[in-house]
């Protein structure tokens, strides 16, 4: 049972649904509709010390286990995630407004995250290093650092939440877990999963609520790491409070600015079908979506015909629809800073292409009036270096157009004038200009011939500059979740040194 007798639902705690210490309740709202989807106890500081003290006792059992009989707990999960990935998609997408592809894709995507890291149990897990001295073994060894803190956000609310936990678990830490307020009913499905799978009291805890129980997470020194997927201002925050103290990590993946550069070598239709991708999936809602399209003036004029019309047709409307193209955005606040944004870009004087900041009346589906609206907005800009609009994240559907009529070089220089440094992609038939692209754009996740979204799990996924501080998600939170034990083994009686070094006594 997982409500308490108000019926909100609960925080998942030492294996035990719980009211926690608070009485205040919040709400989970469709983006879409403006409909209450359930109650959810709102978490406390006294309520992340009670999932921490739990954390801390349950690793000292957790950590025995093998890899491989830990992840018997993810497996189950897995084939969950498989099982029910139409009804656990159409989850997603009323929660979080995503459309029915992504609400499921969101699903698979978790799916292969916790296939990776369960598989991965069957993996050496350390190097064998060639000593110097040949009768000594050398070894580099790595344990679990303890207990992992997780703050994840609403735009991935199944699949970010497994980049965090699914490898930090079976490599032998325990974890508390905040999902994001905006998407409670995500979180508390993935714990009922973690209740049902088995897993050992108090190895995996969940705090539903908001900042203060965030911070709460932050700030505690049994918290050995804290992985964090969220806003730049947030997790620079939470970069420099936790990796401030001595022994403590924080790995931080925030948002960006992210650039698509079609040269006058590019193939227009591959260039035109990864701008729609990159700028309108998720309605500009992931962190490597693109804001800005760096695109050569041999080709400009057809590109931004091709896709201004396509942003001024391109299906907003009921996320569960299969041809709608965007959902609405998460909340009323998020519309407001968007148009905040779109105005700015007004005032700052370039030229709208499109402008469909509100939709009009019949544009909007039946029931769905008190939806978070929002259409594309797209612009041209000559004097683009020193406008904000150019240059600040905005999170939504609000898109420049960049000429250049330069080569390669001018076109990158323009693509990486930005504080920050996630995604990008170039659009190219020119292995030379391709390959100079992949060496000089400062991007963690550079595609080619690409949309600058839809990441694999395998691969490293993190960003540059103001992006990124560490890697919370897919391989490489192996790093931050691990200690390294540098081991060497003497053979012999005798005690020699690589450097040289006399042993006489
Ligand atoms: C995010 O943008 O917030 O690469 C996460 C992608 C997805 C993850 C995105 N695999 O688009």
């Amino acid at each position: 049972m997982s409500r308490s007798s108000d019926d909100a639902y609960q925080h998942y705690i030492g294996g035990e649904w719980v009211d926690g210490e608070g009485s205040d309740t919040f709400a989970s709202e469709n983006p879409a509709t403006g409909e209450t989807l359930g109650e959810f106890r709102r978490g406390t500081e006294a309520d992340v010390d009670a999932a921490l003290a739990e954390a801390a006792d349950a690793f000292e059992e957790w950590k025995d286990l093998s890899h491989v009989r830990r992840a018997e707990y993810l497996w189950e999960i897995y084939h969950e995630l498989r099982e029910r990935t139409d009804e656990l998609g159409e989850i997603v997408t009323k929660e979080c407004g995503k459309e029915i592809s992504e609400g499921k894709a969101d699903v698979v995507e978790a799916a292969h995250m916790v296939e990776w890291a369960a598989g991965d149990a069957r993996h050496p897990k350390g190097d064998v290093v060639p000593s110097e001295i040949p009768s000594k073994d050398a070894y580099m060894r790595r344990k679990p650092r303890g207990v992992i803190g997780c703050i994840t956000p609403w735009n991935f609310p199944v699949a970010i939440p497994f980049w965090h936990m699914a490898v930090s678990l079976v490599e032998g830490n325990t974890v508390v877990w905040k999902p994001a307020e905006q998407t409670p009913w995500c979180g508390q499905i993935i714990a009922e999963m973690f209740e049902d799978a088995g897993i050992p009291d108090g190895v995996f805890n969940m705090v539903q609520g908001f900042g203060d129980a965030g911070a709460a997470i932050t700030d505690d020194d049994r918290v050995d790491t804290v992985l964090f997927t969220g806003s730049a201002e947030v997790g620079h925050e939470i970069a420099s409070k936790v990796g401030g103290k001595p022994g403590k990590l924080a790995a931080c993946e925030m948002g960006g600015k992210n650039g698509i550069v079609v040269t006058e070598e590019a193939d227009l239709d591959t260039a035109v079908h990864s701008a729609v991708m990159s700028s309108f999936k998720t309605t500009g809602q992931r962190c490597v979506s693109s804001e800005r399209l760096v695109v050569h003036s041999d080709v400009y004029d057809e590109f931004k015909e091709r896709f201004v019309e396509i942003a001024e047709d391109v299906a907003v409307g009921d996320p569960l629809e299969a041809d709608t193209f965007m959902g609405p955005l998460i909340e009323d606040a998020h519309v407001e800073k968007v148009s905040k944004y779109n105005r700015l870009a007004k005032d700052e004087g370039v030229n709208v292409l499109v402008d469909r900041t509100e939709l009009d009346a019949d544009e909007i589906p039946e029931g769905h009036e008190d939806g978070h609206w929002v259409g594309p907005f797209v612009y041209e800009a000559d004097a683009w270096e020193d406008l904000r609009c150019t240059h600040e994240e905005v999170f939504g559907p609000h898109v420049a157009l960049l000429e250049y009529d330069g080569d390669i070089e001018e076109a990158v220089e323009i693509h990486n004038d930005t504080e920050y440094g996630l995604a990008g992609a170039i659009i190219s038939e020119d292995y030379r200009q391709i390959n100079y692209y992949r060496d000089n754009a400062e991007i963690g996740l550079a595609y080619g011939n690409l949309p600058c979204i839809g990441a694999e799990v395998q691969l490293p996924f993190g960003g540059v500059k103001k992006s990124g501080n560490g890697y919370p998600s897919a391989r490489e939170v192996i790093e931050a979740v691990t200690e390294r034990t540098a081991w060497t083994l003497n053979n012999s009686y005798e005690i020699e040194m690589a450097q040289g070094l006399s042993a006489d006594i």
